[in-house]
């Protein structure tokens, strides 16, 4: 199927966006602003959850080892099982994958590794039929460098796309030239690279492949709007907006300064001085739709946040933060510390009382960038009962739940046994650059707790060949724990990280108080428990109920006190890791005030009104 007839089925009034963007046109973009509709109403992603994608190592539909959209459209029964209530996938343009899939080189169509737009068309159709939303990775920091547009921008400063990068003349130094300024980029040493064709630097904050775009050229701006209604005519519900906090860059681009080098350039790109303004603009293009739009802002502060999230005037509906992921390391994975349970709290009480009563959350412990959670919070000894409690320990707070593929299933980091079979840029630049004293065993180890290319072996579908992900050979290494950390063996076990997954999202989905209610955190000094209750009073009828979450981080068993103004004998166990829902059913409990390691006890007390 053509684009155009995909599209034109639910927008014929669009006709101008249909345009590829494979081949720039000769004469210049069009700057006049396309015809906008009267905002339409959202839907409640307050009381969904998500599942994000990352379809390279999702499911091979097609038998050539790379994970697809045939793969995805024969698990999505799957995933509307789980009880979440929207997918988003990360990217699936066309992409010479030096970022896997965030260097897009057409935003207007799909890499032909993961199908066509009529196969996505399928997918799109089929989710919608099982009630399950969709969302895109937009990502417009940057595009590939083999982006037409970039390579139309090289040729010289007098063609219709030479002011859609943020180009700068060298500096010299005598003979030498020298780049516009000293910004590290955070992928590979300097953010600027020359190009002999155009005889300028043009500046890239991640990988030189991955060139930035300049946002303060309205003709940009534009374009955004336009990919935004291309995939929002097909029936596409939203975005998940990459690095959309770096957006907007401080004109004068100084120099800058940081005891961390790749980070030096950070207080002159991140919030910069208009990224409201262009928020705004895309927002207005966004609620034509009624779409909803998650902002990830790296390094973001809550009265930032709130600038972008809260109120009426929100500009985005969700942000992804980065601090919740940072609680055994400092910055970045590569430098790792070790868990701490408290640094943890401290990350979520920052967020949760930071937004409570103003903005909505992202709640996530895993995504594609960074290694499984039950090796970084979790314990591997104790795999099953670590991996469900932190299923609860995130889930259950306020905000929208998003589970990583695999994150399910308890998936777990790979051990390779050289730095060849890595994939991960970062993790081979921290392999070759720190520590190169140790023993190979020991950087190899560095790298095991580290590198994202965890996230990134193939989801583990059955015990058989290949974990059941494909027929072929898979494109990376599959984890050889696949014999029993598998979606078929885990549907089978009551009492497994799958199972434990889906009644905590049934749970939350059908509980006022777990959607609605306000939290509050209890014994923030233990380094052992994690305490937190959602409280919810109903306005006209007065009764009032209170959830009581209690997750256990030690590997041995722990006791606690419920806090004051609560008497287990009159509170429910409702939820529980070591019992099953069958065993719920048959009226076992748990011991009140004494945990088993990495057990998890969700207790709900109910306040009738007074009469
Ligand atoms: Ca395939």
């Amino acid at each position: 199927m053509k684009v155009s007839n995909i599209a034109s089925s639910r927008a014929s009034n669009k006709a101008s966006n249909k345009a590829s963007n494979k081949a720039p046109d000769k004469k210049a973009p069009s700057t006049a602003k396309e015809t906008s509709r009267p905002p339409k109403k959202q839907f409640n992603f307050r009381k969904m959850s998500f599942y994000q994608i990352w379809i390279r190592s999702f499911c091979d539909g097609n038998g050539d080892g790379i994970g697809d959209l045939y793969g995805v459209y024969d698990k999505l029964e799957y995933i509307k099982a789980l009880g979440v209530d929207g997918i988003w996938f990360s990217p699936i343009y066309p992409s010479p994958n030096a970022d896997y899939g965030y260097d897009i080189s057409d935003y207007r169509d799909i890499h032909p590794d993961y199908g066509t737009l009529e196969q996505f068309k399928k997918v799109l159709d089929r989710a919608h039929e099982l009630g399950l939303k969709v969302l895109l990775d937009l990502v417009i920091n940057h595009t590939s460098d083999e982006h037409p547009w970039f390579i139309e921008s090289c040729k010289g400063k007098d063609n219709p796309y030479s002011d859609y990068y943020i180009w700068r003349d060298p500096r010299f130094k005598g003979e030498t030239k020298l780049p516009p300024n000293n910004w590290y980029s955070q992928f590979e040493g300097l953010a600027w690279e020359y190009n002999e064709q155009r005889g300028q630097y043009y500046l890239h904050v991640f990988a030189k492949k991955q060139p930035d775009l300049n946002m303060d050229n309205p003709k940009v701006r534009e374009e955004v709007k336009s990919i935004m209604r291309f995939w929002l005519d097909l029936g596409v519900d939203g975005f998940r907006e990459d690095v959309i906090n770096f957006i907007s860059k401080v004109p004068e681009l100084p120099n800058g300064w940081s005891f961390v080098p790749a980070i030096n350039g950070l207080p002159f790109y991140k919030d910069g001085p208009n990224l409201y303004k262009y928020l705004e603009e895309f927002r207005e293009t966004a609620l034509e739709y009624g779409a909803v739009q998650i902002g990830e802002a790296p390094f973001t502060s809550v009265k930032t946040a709130l600038t972008y999230i809260g109120g009426r005037r929100r500009v985005l509906d969700m942000l992804i933060q980065f601090d919740t992921m940072f609680a055994d390391c400092f910055m970045t994975e590569y430098v790792y510390h070790g868990f701490r349970l408290r640094k943890l709290k401290r990350a979520f009480r920052k967020w949760q009382y930071g937004l409570q009563g103003k903005a909505w959350f992202a709640l996530y412990l895993e995504n594609h960038d960074h290694p499984r959670v039950v090796n970084r919070y979790g314990n591997i000894r104790h795999w099953k009962a670590s991996g469900s409690m932190l299923a609860a320990c995130y889930i259950l707070q306020r905000g929208t739940p998003f589970l990583y593929q695999g994150q399910e299933l308890g998936m777990t980091n790979i051990a390779l046994n050289s730095i060849d079979k890595y994939n991960d840029v970062a993790a081979k630049n921290a392999y070759n650059t720190f520590f190169l004293r140790d023993s190979v065993e020991r950087r190899l180890e560095r790298i095991h707790v580290s590198t994202r290319d965890s996230a990134r072996t193939p989801v583990q579908w059955t015990n058989g060949p290949n974990a059941g992900f494909t027929t072929g050979k898979p494109w990376f290494y599959v984890n050889p724990n696949y014999s029993f950390v598998n979606a078929q063996t885990e549907e089978e076990d009551p009492l497994s990280i799958l199972n434990f997954y889906k009644r905590c999202l049934n749970l939350r989905k059908h509980s006022r108080t777990l959607l609605y209610g306000t939290y509050r955190e209890y014994c923030p000094l233990s380094s052992k428990i994690y305490m937190y209750e959602r409280r919810y009073t109903d306005k006209s009828g007065g009764s009032e109920e209170r959830i009581l979450v209690v997750c256990s981080f030690a590997s041995r068993e722990h006791s606690y006190r419920m806090p004051r103004g609560y008497n287990y004998k009159k509170g429910k166990l409702i939820l529980d890791n070591y019992i099953s829902e069958e065993g719920m059913k048959a009226g076992e409990t748990a011991e009140a005030g004494t945990l088993r390691p990495y057990e998890v006890q969700v207790w709900k007390f109910r306040k009738k009104p007074r009469v």
